[in-house]
């Protein structure tokens, strides 16, 4: 079976997702970021030597990191449930400029946020950054259920999981009509309930 190493809340959550969207049997293990070891007791430098979730091992033993990776992978496992669009098509570079636009411009604006020695300025700094971002998101997400089309895919999950931490950083979405709207209808899927449940961020849910 395979195993997704994940911590809670962590950018790990969207193939967490992901996995439940697509139905997928497969086995958890926690990682404590902190002490680099997992729930089952392996130093997990030995399993990713990135030392970041998620990280994926396969049953052949292969460990596949890298969100966008992980995805593509799980989404390809699963065709019938339509978590990536078929390959070649327009839909699936548009799914993928998005997974690129969130692990990149989105998921990297909060770096600094993270570290708890950032001087006032530079966190206000880092939220204008993100603000940016923000107000493009909600002019592409205006009048749509999902990035891509009218179905779930896995650049949803991802970016469900990214702009979940701005609980956690107190960015005020208020201004965002169509991202609250779209945070609302994610996080209303029984998948993602599951998932967040699985995690112990069900209250956020
Ligand atoms: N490039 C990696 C980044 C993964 C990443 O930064 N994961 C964070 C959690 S969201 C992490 O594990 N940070 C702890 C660390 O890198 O030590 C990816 O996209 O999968």
């Amino acid at each position: 079976m395979m195993k997704l190493y994940y911590s809670p809340g962590a950018c790990s959550l969207a193939p967490h997702i992901v996995a439940h969207e697509a139905g997928l049997e497969i086995e958890f293990d926690r990682v404590d970021l902190n002490t680099q070891t997992t729930a089952s007791g392996r130093r997990f430098g030995k399993i990713n030597p990135k030392g970041s979730v998620p990280a994926l091992a396969l049953q052949d033993g292969e460990v596949l990191t890298e969100v966008s990776a992980i995805l593509e992978y799980l989404a390809d496992h699963v065709p019938d449930r339509r978590l990536l669009p078929k390959s070649g098509s327009m839909e699936r570079y548009r799914v993928q400029e998005w997974v690129g636009f969130i692990g990149t411009e989105l998921r990297k604006g909060f770096d600094l946020l993270w570290d708890g020695l950032m001087p006032d300025a530079a966190r206000r700094l880092a939220v204008q950054y993100l603000q940016r971002r923000l107000s493009y998101l909600d002019s592409c997400l205006a009048g749509r259920s999902y990035l891509v089309g009218d179905e779930f895919t896995v650049a949803d999950a991802y970016c469900f999981t990214i702009l979940n931490w701005t609980r956690f950083h107190r960015i005020d979405l208020s201004e965002y009509v169509a991202v609250q709207a779209f945070m609302q209808k994610v996080s209303n899927r029984p998948m993602v309930r599951k998932a967040m449940e699985a995690e112990g961020l069900r209250h956020m849910a």
